[in-house]
């Protein structure tokens, strides 16, 4: 599973750099700050990268941290980057560039299509978050798993199997997430604060596109989509839009459900989310990627060709 011994490889850098992706999820920032903090009992000078800003909802948990979004070059050190989450190096968006600046390059990530684009690679597509990957690694490196590190890790894994329900949940994710709670971490606090609430504005938003969806003639797709203008009008930040598409996936009889956010500049951001199907090949096509059930693509072109396109291809996949 692993290329190479990880604690010799340590060894030979001082300072590491992680990276993780755009629009980060509570997998990405979790996992990151907590590999971040067992780098740094290691006595590593530690900084971190992610190409984009950290939703508003994580900011009760990591207030006191510096994610940055713009490059610092390491200077004459000896730099080893860690990339997390990232199934491919576009992920890192304008930061892609930045990594071949860097001695060494680590992948780090669970995606079952993960390119190994490092010159090390630990993919493991059992884990259902890359925080799982990191718990055990922080096991094998015999470091202390703290209760913030818990947290952080607990916040990976609730993320990636939506609160322990999708059925990328195994008897690993629920192991390490007792052992989690083992440490101190407030499950209900979680949830509420990363995966139940939401502010009155994207609640005001939620409700125009609940009230614009649309459902297929089998009743088996649903749909909904929101422009660029709709969430300035709210002044809703496009992270927010996490979790609506399920009111979509949810409907009785529904087998897929897709979200569509055109933005200004001409591209839409499409998301997909299964019940049973594989809906990842539909993402790949589209030049996008992700998980069996939940996946996601970006595509240039008129928005209501761009939907009419899409649904068409979910229809010839079910049919
Ligand atoms: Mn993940």
């Amino acid at each position: 599973m692993i290329d190479v011994e990880l604690e010799p490889l340590l060894q030979k850098y001082e300072q590491i750099y992680i990276f993780t992706h755009i629009r980060p999820d509570g997998d990405a920032i979790g996992s990151s700050l907590a590999w971040e903090r067992a780098l740094k009992q290691m006595g590593k000078s530690v900084k971190l990268f992610c190409p984009d800003v950290i939703p508003q909802k994580y900011a009760s948990f990591i207030s006191d941290e510096n994610i940055s979004n713009v490059f610092v070059a390491p200077g004459d050190t000896p730099t080893l980057a860690f990339v997390l989450d990232c199934s491919d190096l576009d992920r890192l968006d304008y930061m892609k560039e930045d990594l071949l600046k860097l001695d060494g390059v680590f992948n780090i990530d669970h995606h079952k299509t993960n390119l190994r684009f490092g010159d090390y690679n630990l993919v493991d597509p059992s884990a259902a978050a890359t925080g799982e990957i990191i718990y055990r690694l922080i096991q094998d490196l015999q470091l202390e798993l703290t209760e913030e590190m818990s947290l952080f890790l607990y916040i990976a894994l609730a993320s990636d199997t939506g609160s322990f329900k999708y059925d990328n949940t195994s008897p690993q994710t629920m192991y390490i997430a007792g052992k989690l709670l083992e440490k101190g971490v407030n499950p209900s606090f979680v949830s509420m604060k990363i995966f139940d609430e939401i502010s009155f504005s994207s609640f005001l938003l939620l409700r125009d596109c609940l009230q614009a969806l649309k459902l297929d003639e089998t009743g088996k797709i649903a749909w909904m989509s929101v422009d660029e203008k709709m969430l300035a009008g709210y002044g809703v930040n496009p992270s927010e839009l996490d979790g609506y598409i399920n009111y979509a996936k949810n409907i009785s009889g529904v087998e897929v459900g897709a979200f569509f956010y055109h933005t200004m500049d001409g591209e839409t951001k499409v998301g997909f989310r299964s019940k049973t199907v594989d809906i990842s090949s539909i993402a790949f096509s589209l030049g996008g990627g992700g998980h069996p059930h939940a996946s996601g693509c970006s595509i240039v072109g008129k928005p209501d060709e761009i939907e009419k396109m899409v649904i068409q291809k979910i229809s010839a996949m079910l049919a």
